[in-house]
């Protein structure tokens, strides 16, 4: 016989069991839509521990609605084996071009991460960061229901030692550390350039050229990278978005690496 009692502590006990694991990480990756969910996916595979927010109650961002709410997606060749890697279906449309279902996409990319151990949180929004000595160290989240009511209720924090904006067009985190730490970022002007009209064929190289760091313990993946460094949309093709996700990932697990590499076996 089914209790309820049971049923209500079994969520309260191991969400928590959850979040308690995870409020020191390697990584936290802000935003869940196709770059966060692949840095999140092969971070977690190459053993990093990591933590996702996602502000909505979806995981996958932009890709739901393929374009204009036609629910396919287009990537061109060389996103075509990372889809091949995430065991999504590739149907070759013309010489160089694949479409793939929306649907599919965004559910492999949500399994992949989730069974390679990446914790995802949705719900959750990272309204701010931590800052210490001029670099970031974590972020602060808080629930998207408090948010959006504008409650007058304060946030808790996740200590990380990299975080990831990947929050798409508004480059939000990036926005946040300017407008608040007023801090030089690494960009040509050290600010947010903001985002251009679209181009698919410029924005999808770009999208990859600007992916990596704009500030100590800060990364840009995805849209948001083209956003800070002053690029192109691209509009519906992905392949950009899911290889900046992977070379993020690459990127910060080598810092990572080298920084545990610098502080030597005693720490
Ligand atoms: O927008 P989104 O899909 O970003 P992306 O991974 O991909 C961009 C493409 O979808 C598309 C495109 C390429 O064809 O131009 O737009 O760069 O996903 C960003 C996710 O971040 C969440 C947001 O709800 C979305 O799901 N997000 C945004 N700000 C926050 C956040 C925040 N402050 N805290 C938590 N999540």
């Amino acid at each position: 016989m089914l209790d309820e009692q049971t049923i209500t502590r079994a969520i309260i006990e191991r969400f928590t069991a959850k979040l308690l694991a995870h409020l020191d990480v390697d990584v936290a990756v802000c935003g869940g839509g196709p770059s966060g969910l692949v840095a999140a996916w092969e971070l977690a595979r190459r053993g990093r521990k990591v933590a996702l927010f996602e502000r909505r109650l979806s995981l996958g961002g932009g890709m739901w609605g393929g374009g204009m709410m036609f629910n396919q997606i287009v990537v061109q060749e060389e996103g075509k084996a990372l889809l091949d890697d995430l065991g999504i279906t590739a149907v070759p449309y013309v010489d160089g071009y694949f479409t793939a279902d929306a649907i599919e996409a965004v559910a492999a990319c949500c399994l992949a991460a989730a069974r390679a151990g990446a914790a995802l949180f949705n719900l959750v929004s990272v309204e701010d960061l931590l800052v210490r000595e001029n670099e970031v160290c974590g972020v602060v989240i808080n629930w998207t229901a408090v948010e959006q009511a504008s409650l007058h209720v304060d946030p808790l924090t996740v200590r990380a030692k990299a975080v990831i904006d990947a929050t798409g067009h508004p480059a939000e985190v990036v926005r946040t550390l300017e407008r608040k730490m007023g801090v030089r970022l690494e960009t040509p002007t050290g600010q947010v350039l903001g985002e251009r009209s679209l181009w698919a064929d410029k924005a999808e190289s770009t999208t990859l050229a600007n992916t990596g760091r704009v500030f100590p313990g800060l990364w840009v993946a995805g849209m948001s990278a083209n956003a800070v460094f002053g690029s192109y949309r691209m509009g519906p093709v992905f392949g950009g978005m899911l290889l900046s996700g992977r070379k993020v990932a690459e990127l910060v697990d080598g810092e990572l690496t080298a920084c545990s590499r610098d502080r030597g076996p005693s720490e």
